[in-house]
């Protein structure tokens, strides 16, 4: 064995042993560190300064108490955290997750993945990620401002504009960041408008980030196609989820000529054979806040399955997952391949396991992993930052543009070193390397901290 695979296998180790039950940050870490290996051979000098060691370790984790009352005044405490992973290019940056899945585990998994997927976007912002164990579905609006109210009173020590900045992710949308928003704003005293990105366009968010995840997503698979010769044009897409990233990436896969036929929640998954109601959807999830299998009762010709798996079993040519981490399993992953799906693009964070992500690949199955696919969110977070530096708004098409350009730019990087340390087709190698890099060499040039 290399020396350096040797090194990637050491630290490795080093996390099983000190954390053995954070399974899904060792998921994340060996993804990133095993198609490294190259780059560690062509510079000793990052293993000199320990540079492996150091990513792998926060440089910082808030936990904290967020105890709050419901409608009938009952009591409860959830857990709240911050994982401050990396502010090597910039202030930690990374969404808030409230969701009953959430652990220190999935966030430090989430935050490494920011870290790197941030790095991608060329833009200056470090990496984190946060969240709590609470579950909005079902909570009126009062109990959700309480409980927002609540996380905030804690977490507003710990972020700002120049130190850490969140913004939304599974359970936190316009409504959430509006709640918090208000509290730091009562709590610090200032208007901070960026300390918080995905805020609505009314005061001081910025346009088309609520478009920006799902609508990066198809720029990024487009770029992936044009270079085959491959049309996404007529194509049918199977899509999981049913919230920010999976609706605006229907509303984009749509516009762009392809056919979205299903979507999904927790629940189960809808198959439309005639393509996704794209209003329907809207009005069940954004604004009446529903089930998605209300969405049969207006179309009877589409389908409701329960159970969210069954969705990799309809028959496409693209598929996106959106929903959450590992989603697609190797049978999923199977069944896809069965069916001829010719490419598939991660608007989740991690969505496949790494054993379906090998699977897809060795079928030569065109692949666009997440932190490079679903890295549009941030950036145009990132370009509402900016906004907010210069007390400006973008315009809509304005903001487009320049998501667009980001996401050509990182399918361009991705595929570069893809071709120059891997494989061609190997954008998971290619957009880990082009990321690792970056922040490596920035660690370099701020010493050893
Ligand atoms: P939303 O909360 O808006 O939507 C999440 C959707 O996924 C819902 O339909 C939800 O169903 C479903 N879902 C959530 N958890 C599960 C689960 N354990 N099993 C099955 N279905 C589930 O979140 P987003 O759309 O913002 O996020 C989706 C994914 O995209 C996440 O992986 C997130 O990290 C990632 N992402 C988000 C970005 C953003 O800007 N928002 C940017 C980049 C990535 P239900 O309502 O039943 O819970
Ligand atoms: O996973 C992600 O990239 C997000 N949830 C968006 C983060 C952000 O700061 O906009």
């Amino acid at each position: 064995m290399s020396e350096m695979k040797k090194y990637v296998e050491d630290v490795l180790a080093g996390i099983k042993k000190r954390d053995p039950q954070e399974k899904e940050f060792l998921n994340t870490v060996t993804e990133v560190l095993e198609k490294v290996v190259p780059v560690l051979e062509e510079h000793p000098e990052y293993k000199k300064a320990k540079i492996l060691e150091r990513m792998v370790e926060p440089e910082r984790v808030v936990s904290f108490r967020v105890p709050w009352q419901d409608d009938k005044g009952e009591i409860h405490i959830n857990r709240g955290f911050r994982v401050q992973m990396s502010s090597a290019i910039g202030p930690y940056k990374g969404g808030l997750r409230f969701h009953p899945s959430v652990s220190l585990d999935i966030l430090k998994f989430l935050a490494f993945e920011q870290v790197y997927k941030n790095a991608l976007t060329g833009l200056p912002i470090g990496g984190g990620k946060g969240g709590s164990d609470f579950d909005p579905h079902g909570k009126s609006d009062n109990e959700v401002m309480h409980f927002c109210q609540s996380f905030m009173t804690e977490l507003y020590r710990h972020i700002g504009p120049s130190v850490d900045v969140p913004a939304g992710d599974i359970g936190v949308g316009g409504r959430e960041i509006g709640y918090l928003f208000g509290q730091y704003k009562r709590l610090r005293d200032s208007y901070d408008a960026g300390v918080l990105t995905g805020k609505r366009v009314d005061y001081w968010g910025s346009l088309a980030r609520t478009e920006a995840t799902g609508y990066g997503l198809l720029y990024f698979v487009k770029n992936m196609l044009d270079e085959k010769g491959i049309d996404l044009k007529g194509k049918t897409v199977v899509v999981s989820g049913a919230g920010n990233v999976a609706t605006y990436a229907i509303e984009k896969a749509i516009e762009l000529g392809a056919k979205p036929v299903t979507c999904s929640d927790s629940s189960g998954y809808v198959y439309d054979p005639e393509g996704i109601d794209l209003a329907l959807l809207k009005d069940i999830k954004e604004v009446r806040r529903a089930r998605i299998s209300e969405y049969v009762k207006a179309r009877p010709q589409a389908e409701y399955h329960e159970g969210c798996k069954g969705v990799w079993t309809v028959k496409c040519d693209i598929a996106l997952p959106c929903a959450t981490q590992g989603e697609i399993d190797l049978a999923s992953a199977k069944a896809l391949v069965a069916n001829g799906v010719q490419a598939v693009g991660e608007g989740a964070n991690m969505p496949s396991t790494l054993e379906a992500i090998a699977y897809f690949q060795e079928q030569g199955v065109l692949f666009a992993p997440a932190k490079a696919a679903n890295a549009g969110g941030v950036a145009v977070s990132a370009l509402e930052m900016a906004q907010n530096a210069e007390h400006l708004q973008w315009s809509f098409e304005e903001v487009d543009e320049k998501l667009k350009g980001i996401m050509g730019r990182i399918y361009k990087n991705a595929k570069e070193n893809a071709v120059k340390y891997a494989t061609p087709d190997d954008l998971v190698a290619g957009a880990n390397i082009a990321a690792f890099v970056r922040v490596a060499d920035i660690m370099l040039a701020h010493g050893l901290v």
